[in-house]
């Protein structure tokens, strides 16, 4: 087997490169042939500089996660490090694409580093629920700091160049790799002492004279941290360099590493990981599929949801035209845009000139008429089929032939929505999540007629969306909403039987979520979920008493909880238990305290058994993308992997048997196990096909 390491001489500079696609990842075969390559020139007297650089689209974008979970072959990461540092001559690293993860480490491990303006830098392990393990967490604060080292370690967030450059990561932006790496190894052939991040502890003087300044940094992020393990894992890593010297410091970290490698969470965030890019890649429409350029875009409705998308088209550089009714709601809606992204100006999230770039690309208008010249037109309007329907009936006379309809429903019929143009082959789905200029999930709903260039138009635009897609068919609620249903029809029963909102609301933060369920409903609106059961002729005997005591919800500062005036803090309220005690004792139910596994279950076991019924009906196209809905779109926590890979690992064998006891119990036919659960557990399988 050929090397993925070469090297070619220029003079007395040796050039060796990488070339592993798709984003040259360390595995097995690189260190080798790293490892014999820099033995060979390390020892070869005519060889005054070696230049480290990598072929195709990246350097390295890390250590090859594929190979995890694995024994490893050695030479490991760290041995080539050393080598690097024990040799008598610089090594230069030439970067261009990312420098992430190891290959950061290795590039810190190296005299010089040297990259293109547009490379980018990150030690994003902690998204793998690792930490850095080949030195970052001691090499990184050597060259930038404690904290700006611990910004990019715990948030797993890259650097541009120019951030590289000012804090000393990279010795010089070049404009062309090749032609400057030789330039910049001839220039410095000579220099001596070699440089090596190392030996210089210089920047953690800072740190060393405040002690306090990492804790204070642990506490800033404690919120966002919350259940993973690799954030505290990364801070003691950066303590043991303050603490220890260098080689001390490095078998320190590489023992939080091994420990965090082991660890169920690191598991389920590297499934998710490549559960992420399985989702992206969709049977049966080739990657050459024709995809149609998305030069402007037009949004009907300016609503909350309606804003967040034009918004998303701005951010991605694409002018749109926002058009609404009515003036009042137009100027309402383009005042809370403006609002958004001066508040993300403020935090420094965006410069203010960049705020009003992006407030310039969108456009306000009360005629359907502008819509005509857009590549794509996305309905926000009203959750109503009717309304819905004449809408696209009017823009299907309106918008250019070839141009594509897309609906934000986030339950109806895709297909009779699109029955209502002359071009069904030209309409789906594309329902973002509240806020939709900041959750990730975009679930696009491919009907019955969509062509594959249309769904391959929509896949490639959500990437520059900054958006994470999932291909779902049609059917109520598609995958999201469908299960997040299963779950809310259990709060109810649950609130009856005994569970307070409190306690409903604790067993899924406990579990990990960023909000529980009844505290949703509040932040939702009590009233929208009203509205929906009134649309399906359905009753719930908590929420309608709230709703018809006018507790809203947060809006009116009381749904199941209570908040403060201008605190999103949910407060338990006895009114609310008041309301509970009515509805159960009208039902004849005497309430008794749920035990919070048992409520957990009965939240979970019914979503997920809902999510089987998808499978089967082929409304997903895999059981990760489930996941990844999840994930994205309704806040499972990642560390736990999502519904479909929990459910693997609680058993289906334990699920079958749960559902069974609450389907009796509760005489409710919907928590009948799926056949599919029924089909796995026997089998002892897993929906992820694994053995369960
Ligand atoms: N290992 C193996 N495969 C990888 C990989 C990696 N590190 N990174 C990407 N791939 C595959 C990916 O699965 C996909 O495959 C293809 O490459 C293109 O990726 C010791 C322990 C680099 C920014 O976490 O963030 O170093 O689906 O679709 O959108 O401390 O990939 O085509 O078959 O994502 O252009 C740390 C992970 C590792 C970076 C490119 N590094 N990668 O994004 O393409 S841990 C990371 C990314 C580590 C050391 C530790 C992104 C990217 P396929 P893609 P992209």
């Amino acid at each position: 087997m050929t090397s993925p390491v070469t090297t070619r001489r220029s003079g007395d500079i040796a050039v060796v490169t990488i070339d592993n696609p798709p984003v040259n990842a360390l595995g097995h075969a690189v260190r080798a042939g790293l490892a014999t390559e820099l033995a060979a020139l390390g020892a070869d007297g005519t060889v005054a500089a070696i230049v480290l650089t990598c072929a195709g689209r990246t350097f390295i974008a890390g250590a090859d996660i594929t190979e995890f979970g694995k024994p490893m072959q050695p030479p490991g990461l760290h041995e080539v490090i050393q080598q690097i540092g024990q040799m008598a001559k610089p090594v230069v690293a030439a970067i261009h694409g990312t420098a992430l993860g190891g290959g950061l480490e290795l590039a810190l491990g190296c005299h010089y580093r040297i990259a293109l303006a547009s490379a980018q830098f990150g030690l994003p392990e902690v998204k793998l629920g690792l930490l850095p393990g080949g030195g970052g967490t001691q090499r990184l604060p050597r060259v930038l700091g404690v904290i700006p080292a611990l910004e990019i370690m715990t948030s797993g967030e890259f650097i541009g160049a120019e951030t590289a450059l000012v804090g000393g990561l990279i010795q010089r932006i070049v404009p062309d790799l090749d032609a400057a790496a030789l330039a910049f190894a001839r220039e410095i052939a000579a220099d001596r002492p070699l440089p090596l991040v190392a030996n210089d502890d210089g920047k953690l003087a800072e740190a060393r004279a405040n002690p306090g300044m990492i804790d204070e940094f642990a506490r800033s992020i404690a919120r966002r941290s919350r259940g993973f393990k690799a954030p505290a894992a990364i801070i003691d890593c950066v303590k043991a360099a303050l603490a220890k010297p260098i080689a001390e410091g490095l078998a320190y970290e590489r023992e939080r590493f091994m420990e965090l490698m082991r660890s169920p969470e690191s598991a389920a965030q590297r499934y998710a990981f490549f559960a992420e890019r399985e989702a992206g890649k969709v049977p049966g429409l080739p990657s050459d599929t024709p995809v149609r350029p998305i030069r402007h875009a037009a949004v009907i409705g300016a609503g909350t949801m309606g804003g967040g998308i034009a918004m998303n088209f701005a951010n991605a550089g694409i002018p749109v035209t926002l058009i609404e009714t009515g003036a009042e709601a137009l100027e309402r809606g383009l005042k809370t845009i403006r609002a958004n992204y001066e508040a993300t100006a403020k935090r420094g999230g965006i410069t203010p000139a960049e705020a009003e770039a992006r407030i310039a690309r969108i456009t306000g208008s009360l005629k359907l008429e502008d819509a005509a010249a857009a590549d794509i037109v996305t309905e926000a309007v009203f959750e109503d089929m009717g309304l819905k329907k004449e809408l696209f009936g009017k823009l299907d006379r309106i918008v250019r032939p070839d141009a594509i309809l897309a609906s934000n429903t986030s339950t109806l019929d895709v297909d009779e929505i699109a029955a209502s143009t002359s071009r069904p082959e030209r309409v789906l789905g594309t329902h973002y999540f509240s806020p939709a200029n900041v959750m990730k999930l975009l679930e696009i709903v491919r009907g019955k007629k969509t062509e594959p260039s249309v769904l391959a138009t929509l896949m490639t635009l959500a990437r520059k969306l900054k958006k994470v897609p999932v291909v779902v068919g049609v059917c109520y609620g598609f995958v999201g909403n469908r299960m997040l249903h299963r779950r809310s029809s259990q709060v109810e029963s649950l609130l009856i039987e005994g569970a307070s909102p409190a306690e409903l609301d604790q067993a899924l933060l406990d579990f990990g979520f960023p909000m529980g369920p009844c505290a949703m409903a509040d932040l939702a609106g009590i009233d929208v979920g009203w509205r929906i059961r009134q649309g399906l002729g359905l009753k719930d005997a908590v929420s309608d008493r709230l709703y018809d005591a006018g507790r809203l919800g947060q809006k009116t500062g009381a749904g199941f909880f209570r908040y403060e005036p201008g605190n999103r803090t949910p407060i338990p309220d006895p009114a609310v238990d008041a309301i509970i005690a009515a509805a159960a004792a009208e039902k004849g139910v005497t309430r008794h305290p749920i035990p919070q596994d048992e409520i957990l279950a009965r939240l979970l076991y019914p979503m997920i058994n809902e999510a089987a019924h998808i499978l089967e009906e082929g409304i997903a196209l895999r059981a990760s993308d489930i996941d990844i809905v999840w994930f994205y779109g309704y806040g499972w926590p990642v560390y736990r992997g999502g519904p479909m890979y929990w459910a693997d690992h609680v058993g289906l064998g334990t699920i079958r048997d749960g559902l069974r006891k609450m389907a009796d119990k509760l005489g409710d036919a919907r928590l009948t196990p799926a056949p599919l659960i029924e089909r796995l557990a026997a089998a002892g399988q897993g929906f992820l096909g694994s053995k369960a």
